[in-house]
């Protein structure tokens, strides 16, 4: 008799293919764009007869569009708080105006808006500009 040996080889070397070769990314989706949170040119409005405020800084007018009816009186009244900018000198060239802004006064401008169109005003280097703005 003979008996049967079953050799069972059992050495069979698994491979397994090394496939993951990528690297992760778990990182959030960059955002797209931020929001702005204030617009470029803040505008205010002012009605005949009336004042409004315009603060000089370093950054320029605020509001640096005013917007007002036409043909009325308005009153600017320009404040530089400090002297940390160069808003000492403001020109409206369009109306002949020059006025010196000393830093801590109020300086009230009173003009008459046009019929249509802008008056601009700048300080004595052009830097800083601002406009009123006549409502259609
Ligand atoms: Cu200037």
């Amino acid at each position: 008799m003979r008996r049967l040996a079953v050799l069972v080889s059992l050495a069979l070397p698994l491979v397994l293919p090394a496939c993951n070769d990528g690297k992760l990314d778990n990182s959030p989706p960059q955002k797209a764009s931020a929001e702005p949170t204030k617009p470029a040119t803040p505008s205010a409005s002012v009605e005949a007869g009336g004042t409004i405020e315009v603060k000089v800084d370093g950054q320029g007018y605020h509001p640096a569009e005013i917007h007002a009816p036409a043909n009325a009186a308005i009153t600017l009244a320009f404040v530089r708080a400090d002297e940390q900018n160069c808003g000492e000198e403001l020109v409206f060239a369009g109306l002949g105006i020059e006025k010196d802004l000393p830093a801590g006064e109020r300086v009230e401008v009173a003009i008459t808006t046009p019929a249509s169109g802008e008056v601009g005003f700048a300080c004595g280097m052009n830097m800083y500009e601002g406009k009123v703005v006549v409502r259609p």
